[in-house]
């Protein structure tokens, strides 16, 4: 699983997975992410969401005591939040006006710091 991610200046960031799988909805959809790889330069942001299972605004199914997904306004496999939030607000670049609700990625841009694209792609394992 690669994640590819773009800034507003142009710049581009990447951060390679060798195994990625979401487990079933009786499961809570929970993420299996692992074999990070840092070529890409991105950091690995993912490493705190593995083995999370996937909330939303209707279904709460984060480690917080509150609803991650009400309050970083996204969907994710939250933990007690987040280190990326793919699924936040488009806010075009950086913000700080609302804490850590953007499209965020934050071993490369931090909180504050909304990318203008972010793609996770996979492949089957060879
Ligand atoms: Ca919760």
């Amino acid at each position: 699983m690669m994640v590819d991610m773009e800034d507003f200046e142009g710049n581009k960031k990447f951060a390679l997975y060798s195994s990625f799988k979401v487990d079933a909805e009786c499961d809570g959809y929970m993420l299996h992410v692992s074999g990070f790889n840092n070529k890409g330069g991105a950091g690995d942001s993912l490493a705190s969401h593995n083995r999370e299972k996937f909330t939303t605004f209707d279904k709460d199914q984060d480690k917080w005591s509150g609803n991650c997904a009400k309050t970083y306004l996204g969907a994710f496999w939250y933990n007690t939040c987040h280190h990326t939030n793919p699924n936040g607000v488009y806010r075009w670049g950086a913000d700080k006006t609302l804490f850590a609700v953007g499209v965020e990625w934050y071993n490369w841009k931090g909180y504050d710091y909304s990318l203008k694209s972010f793609s996770m792609k996979i492949r089957p394992a060879k």
